[in-house]
């Protein structure tokens, strides 16, 4: 039983609709594949367990075809794929694109998967299950399917002595002191269920990075990873600590421009590769947070990111530079830091680098306007940065489906061009770029069932589905989910929907309302302090962030204050700037707003305020009766999880509401509207 969170949305639960399953079983009866193609093991596999799971009967490899063979295999194994589907239509798949089309055979139905490559093919069979498993009718298909970004990756915060930064469902999966030598489990059932939804790439260290995982021992350990990753066309990746030239190098210096040092890495480089020969390629944060970076030896980030790039590119590597960057030295609003030292090099960076990018300026907060880099450096692809561990969203507790918070920041119109949204910048059409990324931070830790939160594996599922195709919609992602995670009833399917898509907004309602922001426990994030003003950085201060006082509150961003609107291009600005057009749901973002401020309600900020802070935990009330309702459907080990976490979630709403609202009274010196249990 315990293994009900484990299997993810990889169920292959035999179909319990009876007619279903008897359609199914005659549409699908066999398997014809090549058995010799080394490459295409995996896929097969893949399709024959998830088959026979789902048709609830033996589905094998076999060989000439009947009525509902699925056939899988690349154009040199079906010397008729060429002709079917045409040259052209085959090198649009490119190397990951796949085609899953019905069609006769010796005068016989069959199913055909195919693809350019190997990685298609897998894509295509996880493709082809994923239909059945959300019930879809399969008579008649003709898919072609391209992933949108090149890119799809996860970056683990993973430390080498397993602990997580801002991991909360257990250690890491990453069994360093038992590696290269023994092979979990959990590595190749990790790398199913990310080619499973198209991620095409993991980072497997922290950003926070240690130079030990570049030594001789370390890097065998993560060729061994890469070894069992490669089966599923997952890349392995490092984060480089910049200063790994003088602690595990014995340079003197790390300076980018200082001849040794570029050889140092150039080696590093080439050692890697020697081993990992399909390496991906580094990740760095630096000079952000006590990083060390290029700034120490006063060069740009620009210096720091080609030398890097100018060692990895021989091999094909690329680099991704993280504009996370804000430092506690300036006095300079931290929402503008990020753009005042990257904007300036945009053009300036080699071929194979992108700039990774946070969706917000600030820091992962419930709601963020989109970061202003996203419509400022057109010359330079920008990567996504979401982050799928909760940090600032309940942690592994708080039922939180993310979908919709990723969709708001793609949609959002950068006007920097005329077809520009944040996901026409990062998918590459909007500027031109053909090197493109999307990175998660990853929720998944060593607990069971992965993510620590049954419904955190929504948010991982929700990362690969989105960086495959942005156009997804949070329902139909969210849908698709559950149908594959929980059950196909309906009655299930729709409540289940419901209260996924409605858990950020309630989330928003019950933490920050309003545009308020980064208002959280100082350290580890958890709760409400906006009354905290002890940090060792003015900017970790709630204070420095929501800014109340007699008068009313937010931080005002416009010109009579920091100006962090001008980072935006004119239209963008323009709305936000005018009190009367900012969306509501930023306006402590941009503004100091009067408590006695009248919204377009009628009502006053203030009672709005007040109003936010209680729907917000009426509806975690609402989600649980919805989940209640819910016990018949599933099994007792995932209801009873999500049951009791949703009891913690709605005592920290409360805890949330009372505190903002108690905290904020003392400065708007407002009474609580009549009609709402009174905070205690
Ligand atoms: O979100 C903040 C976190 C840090 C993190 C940093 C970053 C890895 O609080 O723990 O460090 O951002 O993204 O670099």
């Amino acid at each position: 039983l315990a293994e009900d969170g484990y299997r993810l949305w990889l169920r292959y639960n035999t179909v319990h609709d009876p007619a279903l399953l008897q359609q199914y079983r005659q549409q699908i009866t066999s398997i014809l594949s090549p058995g010799d193609a080394d490459g295409l093991f995996r896929a097969q596999q893949e399709l024959i367990t998830g088959l026979s799971g789902l048709l609830g009967k033996q589905i094998s490899m076999q060989m000439g075809v009947n009525n509902g063979t699925v056939m899988v295999g690349l154009p040199q194994h079906f010397s008729f794929i060429r002709t079917l589907v045409g040259d052209t239509a085959l090198a649009r798949l490119g190397e990951e694109g796949f085609i899953i089309r019905t069609t006769r055979r010796d005068g016989k139905s069959v199913i055909l998967i195919t693809g350019n490559k190997e990685a298609g093919i897998l894509y295509g069979v996880f493709h082809f299950l994923r239909l059945l498993q959300t019930h879809q009718p399969i008579q008649q298909l003709n898919i072609s399917s391209t992933p949108k970004i090149q890119l799809r990756l996860l970056n683990h915060w993973d430390n080498l002595n397993r602990t997580v930064e801002r991991g909360y469902a257990g250690g890491s999966i990453w069994d360093w002191q038992r590696l290269p030598g023994y092979i979990d489990q959990r590595y190749i059932d990790y790398a199913r269920a990310n080619a499973s939804i198209g991620i095409n790439g993991t980072v497997l260290t922290n950003v926070n990075a240690n130079a030990m995982v570049l030594t001789e021992a370390w890097l065998q350990k993560v060729a061994a990873l890469a070894n069992v990753f490669r089966q599923y066309h997952l890349k392995v990746y490092l984060t480089a600590r910049f200063s790994a030239p003088v602690e595990i190098g014995k340079l003197k210096t790390a300076d980018p421009l200082n001849a040794e040092v570029k050889q140092w890495w150039k080696e590093k480089a080439n050692e890697i590769y020697r081993s990992i020969p399909d390496f991906g390629g580094f990740l760095v944060k630096a000079n952000s947070e006590g990083q060390p970076g290029p700034q120490n030896y006063q060069r740009t980030h620009a210096d720091g990111a080609n030398m890097l790039a100018d060692a990895v590119a021989p091999h094909g590597g690329i680099v991704m530079w993280r504009a996370f960057v804000y430092s506690n030295e300036s006095p300079e609003d931290r929402f503008k830091q990020a753009y005042n030292d990257f904007k300036p090099l945009d053009g300036q960076f080699r071929k194979n680098v992108l700039v990774q990018v946070k969706n917000g300026p600030i820091d992962f907060q419930p709601r963020e306007p989109f970061h202003p880099l996203f419509g400022a450096m057109p010359q330079t692809p920008l990567m996504m940065e979401f982050q799928l561990t909760q940090e600032y969203m309940g942690f592994a507790t708080h039922l939180v489906y993310q979908a919709p918070l990723f969709k708001e920041v793609l949609n959002a119109d950068t006007h920097s061009k005329s077809s520009s949204t944040v996901a026409q910048i990062i998918d590459g059409t909007a500027n031109n770029h053909t090197l493109t990324g999307m990175a998660g931070v990853a929720n998944i830790g060593s607990d069971i069932n992965w993510t620590g939160h049954p419904f955190g594996q929504a948010n991982w599922y929700t990362l690969g589905r989105l960086a495959w195709d942005n156009s997804l919609t949070s329902a139909q992602i969210a849908n698709e989910w559950i149908r594959q995670t929980f059950s196909n009833k309906k009655a299930f399917v729709d409540t289940v929907q419901q209260l996924m898509l409605a858990s950020r907004e309630i989330m928003v309602n019950y933490m920050t309302p309003l545009g308020l922001h980064h208002i959280m426990g100082y350290g580890h994030h958890y709760g409400p302090a906006p009354w905290y003003n002890k940090a060792p950085r003015a900017d970790w201060n709630p204070v420095y962030f929501h800014k109340a006082d007699s008068i009313g509150i937010g931080f005002d961003r416009t010109a009579s204050g920091s100006n962090a609107l001008a980072q935006y291009q004119p239209a963008v600005r323009q709305q936000f700037e005018n009190m009367a057009t900012c969306p509501e749901y930023f306006l402590l973002w941009f503004h100091h707003v009067p408590w006695d401020h009248k919204m377009r309600s009628g009502k006053t900020l203030w009672e709005t305020m007040c109003d936010k802070y209680y729907s917000g935990v009426d509806s975690v009330r609402w989600m649980q009766r919805s989940w209640n309702r819910m016990q018949n459907f599933i099994d007792a080990e995932r209801f009873n999880q999500v049951r009791q976490l949703l009891a913690i979630q709605e005592q920290e709403a409360v805890w949330w509401r009372n505190a903002c609202l108690l905290y904020f009274q003392t400065f708007s010196r407002k009474a609580i509207p009549a009609g709402y249990e009174k905070p205690d």
